[in-house]
């Protein structure tokens, strides 16, 4: 008996060890104590004594993978925005309630303490929470996996709002440190630069490249534990730091030149400095194409050193070994990466390598827009990476000699569509195609979305591979964005269909034979309630604005971009408002338009719709002549935790995409699980949610996929739509007078100017009075609890295809052929 491992039960404290735990880490990790300890010291002690829980066991999920030997996915992504830590990790290690205990007898709130830990933002949105999101999915269902990206030392900026306007500030995670990364000097990796390629008669005869360096950059790893659901696996997110490869250039140094060799060390250092703030449009910076590389660099050689450390120098299991997933095209230079690490350093041929290549990765699309899909001019690849540019190249002519040549011989059009480069003034390297050429899969995040990337984006790539492109619909961690955000009506669930539901989602279906049963229906808006009078607080302590609980929620919340059209939500908000001021009795249940939302700080007209909501709500919320029927809120510094407030709130969730443009949306799926119902477009996993839910429970509205591409066709002309809708005329005259910005008219005028000489590409003014027609039926709804509570209710049960742990096992199952594996 004394001999025996010890068993997961052994591993789960109860609430006298946590504390004890606890008291020890604040006094020896932290060097203070119970008097004097601050908040902080107190979040940090508790981190750290949750940390003995979750090492133990990632000590063995990483002895487990290694004796197995196990097919890992790799998950390259520049992007991973994980939120905050403390409370994920103890639902995962069901120790959330264990630990709330111990913390109130030691006289603390653990929700509290949950304040004090910045949210790690090193992503920009959608993509990078999906990354989120996947990884504890990975964790969750026990497959070996790895999250590679970059280890920023600025995430998304801190938007302040001054005078309605947003203000950038740094965002600095780390700055007090942080308890849940651990630094990897024993894994640090030299990463090569600039430099030019030498031809040489290698040591077997025939010719082989040599790229002589100009720089060398430090990667140094640091890695956060992925704690999975139940607390079975914890896999590793590594993340890269970039350092000056020598502390200082002691050549410079003696020379007297301290300041010059700090340059260079800075200069090496600013590569993981920050996190490019823009969502879906490609900045083309030199910086940019050297964060890629650095981190996909750095990512081979690990996932090498890893192989090699079992197989030595024979690949031939390599491609069995190894899965990585690019995350859009972000990490593409992965791929001639790979050639080069297999030709150069390791000597395969090039047949042999390609063969390996092109089965290890696959890539997913996350958008269509033309602005986000990235190409890097030819002479920047050429100074950065000589050697790629060259085996691109390589790619390229043999991928346009032999497979299109073959199957459209002689045709320059289509080899044109489809080479790598682009050809013109600038020539440039075209990534996406690059990630099509060098994948074995490639999929797109909904439905519609992967239908578009195979008929209008690739269709030729599709002519030639019909087997390769492929849909994983996106998904959610049921984990944050039930279960440990909205706590209440998680109980609620644990006791009508048990408590297996944050496993298996499909579980709430058993929900649904109660949306009619009233005891049901006032439990649940009981609980909607409760949720939106904390926010009501939320709202009052960031804004001033005081809002009434009894009015609707409707929230939009996501990045700001002309397609998402949040000036579709403003416009009608102004409508709304005139009707109010024409006639104080118009009939509507008050309403709170909640927003929340970056842009990025180049995106002129983005910053200018903030501008216009915060002047908006500044007019409306103090009018007292609409007798508090219209409240407009702007909630500064949109992120993942207040995310996690704001949503449990929400009655109506605003998806109002022009058709076509959200690929799929993923605030959409949280929002309809915590009971909001969507008023939205039939664009991106709307569909399939609609298609879940029921189209009686959501408000659809406007043009759909086809038909715009047919109005655009025809000629759209947002005139047509102007001088037919007398009030929505009135709404953009409105714009260019000082009624929200007194003194200064004109101020406003930038967003009409778009909507009407800007030709209004989003066709906002087409879909506004489909909208205005939506909002009155949500109206109308809201105003019959019972329907209202039914719809609710029957959103939320029916959202289970959208958890994530069902889009990691599409992947496992169409994409990566992995296998569980057990630990412990
Ligand atoms: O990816 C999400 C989707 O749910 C959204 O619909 C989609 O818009 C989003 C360049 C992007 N697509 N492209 C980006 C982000 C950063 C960047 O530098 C592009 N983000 C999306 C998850 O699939
Ligand atoms: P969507 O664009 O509405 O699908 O938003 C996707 C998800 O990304 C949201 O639910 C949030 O979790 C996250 N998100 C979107 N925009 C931001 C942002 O500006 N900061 C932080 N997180 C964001």
């Amino acid at each position: 008996m004394a001999t025996k491992k010890k068993t997961e039960l052994d591993l789960q404290l109860n609430k006298d060890q946590l504390k004890a735990s606890i008291v020890r880490h604040l006094r020896s990790t932290l060097g203070t104590s119970e008097q004097k300890a601050s908040p902080q010291a107190w979040w940090k002690a508790t981190a750290a004594a949750v940390n003995e829980q979750v090492y133990e066991r990632l000590t063995r999920t990483q002895q487990t993978h290694f004796n197995k030997d196990t097919r890992a996915i790799h998950y390259f992504s520049a992007e991973f925005l994980m939120g905050r830590l403390t409370s994920n990790n103890l639902h995962n290690l069901s120790l959330y309630s264990v630990c709330e205990e111990a913390l109130r007898e030691l006289g603390l709130e653990l929700t509290d303490l949950c304040e004090q830990e910045p949210d790690m933002a090193l992503g920009n949105g959608g993509l990078g929470r999906l990354a989120a999101c996947f990884i504890d999915s990975l964790a969750t269902l026990n497959y070996p996996a790895v999250g590679y990206g970059l280890h920023y030392e600025h995430g998304l900026f801190r938007q302040e709002i001054q005078d309605g306007r947003q203000i950038e500030r740094p965002d600095s995670w780390r700055e007090y440190g942080n308890p849940w990364e651990i630094c990897r000097p024993e894994s640090v990796q030299e990463i090569p630069l600039y430099g030019y390629v030498e031809t040489v008669f290698g040591d077997k005869g025939g010719l082989k490249k040599v790229w002589h360096a100009g720089r060398k950059i430090k990667g140094v790893p640091w890695d956060i534990p992925v704690v999975g659901f139940g607390g079975h696996t914890v896999n590793i997110l590594r993340l890269w730091e970039s350092r000056a490869s020598e502390f200082f250039d002691w050549d410079v140094f003696n020379a007297g030149g301290y300041v010059d060799s700090q340059a260079e060390k800075a200069q090496a250092e600013t590569i993981s400095k920050v996190l490019y703030p823009n969502d879906e449009t490609d900045a083309g910076k030199e910086l940019r194409l050297i964060q890629q590389y650095f981190f996909c660099a750095c990512s081979i050689k690990d996932i090498m050193r890893r192989y090699k450390r079992v197989h030595g120098s024979d690949f031939s299991n390599f491609a069995a070994q190894i899965a990585i997933q690019l995350n859009d095209t972000h990490p593409t230079v992965a791929i001639p990466e790979l050639m080069r690490v297999l030709v150069d350093e390791e000597d395969l041929n090039w047949d042999a390598a390609w063969t390996i290549c092109y089965q290890v990765f696959s890539y997913t699309n996350h958008t269509l827009l033309p602005e986000a899909l990235e190409k890097w001019s030819v002479n920047l690849f050429e100074k950065v990476l000589p050697r790629h540019l060259e085996i691109i190249y390589e790619i390229n002519a043999r991928f346009l000699g032999d497979l299109v040549e073959a199957k459209w011989p002689g045709d320059d059009v289509i080899k044109a569509k489809l080479s790598i480069i682009e050809e013109g003034e600038v020539r440039k390297v075209r990534m996406g195609n690059l990630c099509v050429i060098g994948s074995a899969k490639v999929n797109g995040v909904a439905e519609i979305h992967s239908k578009l990337v195979k008929e209008d984006l690739f269709p030729e790539f599709a002519a030639l591979w019909p087997d390769k492109m492929c849909n994983v619909t996106n998904g959610v961690t049921p984990r944050r964005w039930l279960l440990a955000c909205n706590p209440e009506l998680a109980a609620l669930y644990d006791e009508v269909v048990g408590k297996e539901w944050p496993l298996q989602l499909d579980k709430l279906r058993g929900v649904v034979k109660f949306a009619d049963d009233k005891a049901f229906q006032q439990q649940f808006m009981t609980i909607k309630r409760h949720n939106k009078e904390k926010l009501v607080k939320v709202i009052k302590a960031e804004t001033g604005i005081e809002v009434d609980a009894n009015a609707i929620f409707d929230i939009q919340i996501k990045r700001l971009h002309e397609y998402k059209r949040q000036q579709l939500n403003l416009i009608h908000i102004m409508a709304l408002y005139r009707r109010l001021l024409a006639n104080p009795d118009y009939d509507m249940h008050p309403r709170v338009f909640i927003f929340g939302s970056k842009a990025a700080p180049g995106y002129k007209l983005a910053k200018d719709i903030i501008y216009a909501i915060n002047k908006l709500a500044e007019r409306v919320n103090n009018d007292t002549r609409i007798q508090g029927k219209l409240k407009v809120v702007f909630m500064p510094n949109y992120r993942v935790s207040l995310a996690e407030k704001m949503i449990p709130a929400a009655d109506v969730s605003e998806q109002i995409s022009t058709a076509g443009y959200e690929a799929s949306g993923t605030g959409n799926m949280k929002l309809a699980l915590n009971g909001a119902i969507t008023i939205g477009t039939l664009d991106g996993a709307n569909i399939e949610i609609v298609e879940e839910a029921g189209a009686e429970h959501c408000a659809i509205f406007g043009l759909n996929v086809d038909e715009v591409k047919a109005l655009k066709a025809r000629g759209y002309n947002p005139y047509d739509f102007y001088y037919a809708n007398s009030e929505l005329k009135a709404v953009l005259d409105w714009f260019d007078t000082d009624y929200f910005t007194p003194g200064k008219p004109g101020e406003l005028s930038s967003i009409k100017r778009s909507l009407l000489e800007g030709g209004d590409p989003y066709l906002t003014l087409a879909d506004f009075a489909a909208y205005s027609e939506a909002h009155q039926l949500v109206d109308s709804w809201y105003r019959d609890p019972a329907l209202w509570a039914k719809k609710a209710i029957i959103n939320s049960a029916t959202m289970g295809k959208f958890n994530s742990d069902r889009s990691i096992q599409d992947y496992v199952e169409r994409i990566w052929k992995l296998e569980r594996c057990k630990v412990g």
